[in-house]
């Protein structure tokens, strides 16, 4: 790598998107850090170790073995052969490597957080810059959409007035940019950064979720980062792909199932309107599922090896650095903090007790939420209470009760009612799904043709309309994604209302019919048509 020229007596950083999960990182033959967690940047400082106008050799080793230290956990087995075996809990294929760009950024440390309301027509935008290096601040807040400067303020921190503000509205987007001048002594610009944001607000009332004061309905996908031959790296044009369909079909939001997003794709999402769960790789932390699918190897869930102190030390870090990542982003509504643990043992209280008061503290502006395992209903967990939502995965028709669509009909409405009793939160359904094979159709409801998926899919909505709690339905998936090896899956899972080459099964058709004209959907709605 060469050093520009004009960096001469600047600050050098190196800055990772990701290296999943776990990357060194040398500069010539110099270690200069680890990173330990596949889906969030980390950056180095290498001001000492190159000079401006020069080159060096950069070295990322990546090492893709996950153990319960780590999350996802995972477990290295040693066979009796000598063979190393990962196995983990997650269904979704261990993808390794550098999925993220790589810069190599000359800039002083430096950040902003920004939080916003409204009162009638006038925002209220109140900034924090953290800098390494004290001095003086000066702000600008631009309209993105006109280019206008709209407020201009000084300090390090303060609020200022939008007049006439544009909310950020779902299905819309509306962003601003804070500019944020660095001074010295003299007044003199050392460094400008910009930060973009979105004015509007989040609360929950009785069971309705409330984007800038109107009942959101959450409408989409839990999504994966996978393509063939790229696995789980970003690329611009299948993000550009993804987000078209999203809007194609109607789908106003999405999951970022089972991991942060690269920050490309949550951008798009802050600029389109895409309303965002913002989910953390915390995702296997069950050791109660059918150890058939799973393969679990047996054993309670939180135990010293399985999830213990040091599984909760890094999913307390996970936490805290994708909340210091999306916190301004106004696309991000809600955090997932995890996905299917074991709720039903006694250890999940002391388990998730700290970790959702951590993310409280990290971000008090938007509410917090866990995804709810099947094996957990309203009256077998135990965690359910801490929460600000009700956030369930469900597969009545598929795992239970497969091609029996009017008993999963009514066992479905029955928890429902019993979540809607006992809590008195919003739910959102936030996988409900049934693997597919293109292509395969039969007159009887058969499970895996299209036809099933289908009759799957009006059986759900059905139960979804009935129940005045539910305030969303995500589809599991939005495509066909790889995953480990194992007798359930054929060439991975095939949920997917796209292929995992992004064309329609007819559940997308279904859907987009669906989708397209619900009036509870009204507030949101992006029309593809229309751009
Ligand atoms: C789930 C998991 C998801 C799986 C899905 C399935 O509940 O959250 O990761 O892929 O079920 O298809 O079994």
């Amino acid at each position: 790598m060469r050093v520009p020229r004009g960096w001469d007596g600047e600050r050098i950083i190196l800055r990772f998107g990701s290296a999943t999960p776990h990357a060194v990182v040398f500069v010539d033959d110099t270690e200069v850090g680890r990173n330990k967690g596949g889906y969030m940047p980390f950056e180095f400082d290498v001001t000492d170790l190159v000079s401006a106008g020069g080159t060096f050799r950069l070295t990322v080793a990546v090492d893709n073995r996950l153990d319960n230290t780590c999350i996802p956990p995972g477990e290295v087995r040693e066979l009796p052969d000598g063979r190393r075996q990962q196995n983990y809990l997650h269904d979704f294929y261990n993808y390794s490597g550098l999925h993220r760009s790589v810069l190599l950024c000359s800039r002083p440390a430096r950040h902003v957080t920004v939080t916003t309301g409204y009162e009638g027509t006038t925002g209220q935008v109140t900034w924090a810059v953290a800098q390494s290096e004290e001095g003086p601040v000066r702000i600008a807040v631009v309209d993105k959409q006109t280019g206008e400067v709209v407020a201009r303020a000084g300090g390090g921190s303060g609020t200022v007035e939008i007049e006439d503000v544009t909310l950020w509205t779902p299905g819309v987007g509306g962003l601003y940019d804070l500019v944020v001048t660095l001074l010295d002594e003299t007044d003199g610009p050392v460094d400008t950064f910009t930060q973009h944001f979105g004015v509007r607000t989040v609360r929950i009332d009785g069971y309705r979720f409330l984007i800038n004061e109107q009942p959101f309905y959450f409408i989409g996908f839990g999504m994966h980062e996978d393509h063939e031959t790229i696995g789980k790296a970003h690329s611009n044009a299948h993000m550009v792909q993804d987000t078209e369909l999203l809007s194609w079909i109607g789908a106003n939001s999405l999951r970022t199932s089972h991991y942060p997003y690269s920050e490309e794709f949550m951008d798009c999402c802050d600029r389109h309107g895409i309303v965002v769960i913002d989910e953390t790789p915390a995702v296997g932390l069950n050791w109660m599922m059918a150890g058939g699918i799973l393969d679990s190897g047996g054993g309670e869930t939180y135990e010293e090896g399985h999830v213990d102190d040091r599984t909760q030390a890094t999913h307390a870090d996970e936490i805290r650095r994708l909340v210091a990542r999306d916190k301004n982003r106004p696309s991000v509504v809600l955090w997932s903090i995890a996905n299917e643990p074991d709720s039903t043992s006694p250890g999940a209280i002391d388990y998730f007790r700290p970790l959702v008061e951590l993310t409280r503290e990290c971000d008090p502006t938007r509410p917090v939420g866990f995804v709810n395992v099947m094996f957990a209903p309203y009256d077998k967990c135990l965690i359910s209470d801490m929460f600000d939502v009700i956030m369930l995965n469900r597969y009545y028709g598929w795992y239970v009760d497969s091609g029996d669509l009017q008993t999963s009909e009514q066992k479905f409405s029955a928890e429902l009612a019993g979540w809607m009793e006992k809590y008195r939160l919003p739910i959102i359904i936030t996988e409900y799904g049934a693997d597919t094979v293109a292509g395969l159709h039969s007159i009887y409801d058969q499970p895996f043709t299209e036809d099933y998926q289908v009759a799957y899919l009006e059986m759900n909505s059905k139960v979804f309309d009935e129940c005045e709690a539910v305030v969303g339905e995500q589809m599991w998936n939005f495509a066909d994604f790889q995953t480990k090896y194992g007798f359930a899956r054929v060439d991975g899972n095939k949920k997917g209302a796209f292929t995992r080459d992004r064309r329609p099964k007819a559940a997308a058709r279904y859907l987009r019919e669906r989708w397209t004209s619900m009036e509870a959907a009204r507030y949101g709605r992006r029309d593809h048509r229309a751009r």
